[in-house]
């Protein structure tokens, strides 16, 4: 069985917003409060249920655990009087930001807390200039900065659906369609607000602008509401989010009639290992990972590799690299500055691990590597490093009181990597993504450059060349594109 779901209470200490059960909150690190001057205690009471439906936790009472205030149809100027009284009745804690009411909606239609922007601060939102103008975007996502806060979330996430929907329908053209179209508004340097600023803008389809034309129109789209809500894309999402749960084996799942993880434990000998793991931890790792545990990760790691060898490096990769706060695992590479000093350490180092007691499950899978030239040429995106897919089990700090009940650890996904010096500035590239912005580096090293790109190296195929590299940087110049850094390759 599934973990049981906690359950908040009225009442509950940590003034947690009044309903008989509420579902365990998705989002640790957010703790919102709706103050209520000017919002009216009826639409409170609406906008508490649906942020609650959404995982989010929502704060009763003004206290030390909010994170983010949120108003609606407040000036700025009522909003710093608020912060005053706030600050007044307790000069020692710090009043979180304020923020206006478009945060809340864009994060109850993303499903999850988007960033906070210039634009969702009260008293700082930016003067929507007049007649909007097309932006020059270029074509691949490896040739523009693509910021983790950009101006159109409710957009480009729409667009994600449809690209992950039709992921699950295996049509990887479609999804490669809307993933590009999502991405170029991630990039674009305002809100789109009229139709007319799509104009030019690279890999917009006929059906993508249908979805944005909808979106300005009306506030949502019908297709991309159906999706969300369709038995198909709701089964797909949950059975590929377990760990070791692919498109093809879910689809397999949900054509036998399969419908919840309930039913799949039923099954436990069609399962894998891996699986049998994901599933007795889908709590937890459904649940994102903050940066503070990613980084406590990191430590534990580099202190395990230190002692199995010294001098050895511990890089955190992935999307913490890019400045994201949260993810859904955390991606570290291993390496020694001696080359071949790396060969034998990620069993010590699993080993050092599972004698604390920090390893919930591990699956070790040998390198596969074979000469700089020949792995420089292979096309497939999986590389061949020596790898462990791990789950880690994390001890948490004591909480505070009002931040809910006490959990001595949580399990948290763990890939440690073994990558050789030589091929270190390549790895690190290759893994810290995004996975679009990977996608569209090979793709441009090949079409537009007649190169080779892979996480081991950049290949020359009709001058039989590696290029030999110290740095990121080094292989942007290769390639003759400008080098952008991790926080701007969130294509
Ligand atoms: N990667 C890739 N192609 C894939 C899978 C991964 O290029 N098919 C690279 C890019 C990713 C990195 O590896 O950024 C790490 O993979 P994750 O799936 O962990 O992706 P992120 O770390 O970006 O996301 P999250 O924050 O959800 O962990
Ligand atoms: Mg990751």
């Amino acid at each position: 069985m599934l973990p049981k779901r906690r359950r908040s209470r009225v009442g509950h200490p940590d003034g947690a917003a009044a309903g008989s059960a509420q579902p365990p909150a998705r989002f640790p690190d957010v703790a919102v409060y709706l103050a209520e001057p000017r919002m009216g205690r009826s639409r409170r009471a609406f906008l508490t249920r649906l942020a609650l439906s959404k995982g989010f936790r929502v704060l009763d009472t003004y206290s030390s655990a909010v994170t983010h205030v949120v108003m609606e149809k407040t000036s700025a100027e009522e909003a710093v009087c608020w912060q005053g009284r706030v600050a007044a009745a307790d000069p020692c804690r710090p009043c979180p930001v304020l923020l206006d009411i478009s945060w809340f909606t864009e994060s109850m239609a993303a499903g999850q807390p988007v960033p906070v922007e210039r634009r969702h601060q009260l008293g700082m939102a930016e003067p929507r200039s007049g007649s909007p103008s097309p932006a020059r975007v270029p074509i691949y996502a490896c040739q523009r900065p693509t910021p983790l806060m950009h101006h159109n979330t409710i957009l480009s996430e729409a667009l994600e659906t449809l690209a992950e929907a039709a992921g699950f329908e295996g049509s990887e053209g479609r999804l490669l369609s809307f993933r590009r179209a999502a991405s170029v508004l991630r990039a674009l340097p305002g809100p789109v607000m009229a139709l007319s600023q799509l104009q030019g803008l690279p890999h917009f389809g006929e059906h993508s602008r249908r979805v944005v034309q909808e979106l300005l129109q009306h506030g949502t789209c019908e297709e991309v509401e159906r999706v969300r809500h369709s038995e198909r894309y709701r089964t797909m999402q949950l059975f590929t989010q377990v760990f070791g749960i692919g498109v093809k084996t879910a689809n397999r799942w949900y054509q036998e009639g399969l419908r919840t993880l309930d039913e799949l434990q039923e099954q436990p000998q069609r399962l894998t290992q891996q699986q049998k793991a994901g599933l007795q931890h889908f709590q937890d790792l459904s649940t994102p990972v903050g940066r503070p545990d990613a980084e406590a990760l990191q430590r534990l790691v580099e202190e395990a590799v230190g002692q199995a060898l010294p001098g050895a490096t511990v890089t955190l990769a992935g999307g913490f690299r890019r400045g994201k706060l949260q993810g859904h695992d955390v991606d570290l590479l291993i390496s020694h500055p001696e080359e071949g000093q790396e060969a034998g350490l990620l069993p010590r180092v699993v080993l050092h691990l599972q004698n604390q007691g920090l390893v919930l499950y591990h699956q070790h899978q040998s390198s596969r590597l074979g000469s700089p030239a020949h792995l420089a040429r292979q096309s497939c995106t999986m590389d061949a490093f020596e790898r462990s897919f791990c789950i880690f089990r994390l001890p948490q700090p004591p909480r505070a009181a009002a931040e809910g009940p006490p959990k001595p650890w949580r399990a948290v996904r763990v890939d440690l990597v073994v990558v050789p010096w030589s091929q270190f500035p390549f790895a690190l590239l290759g893994w810290t993504g995004s996975q679009l912005f990977e996608r569209e580096l090979r793709r441009f090293s090949r079409k537009e450059k007649g190169l080779c790109l892979n996480s081991h190296g950049l290949f020359d195929p009709e001058q039989k060349m590696v290029f030999h590299v110290a740095s990121e940087e080094d292989i942007f110049k290769h390639l003759g594109l400008e080098y952008l850094p991790p926080e701007q390759r969130n294509a």
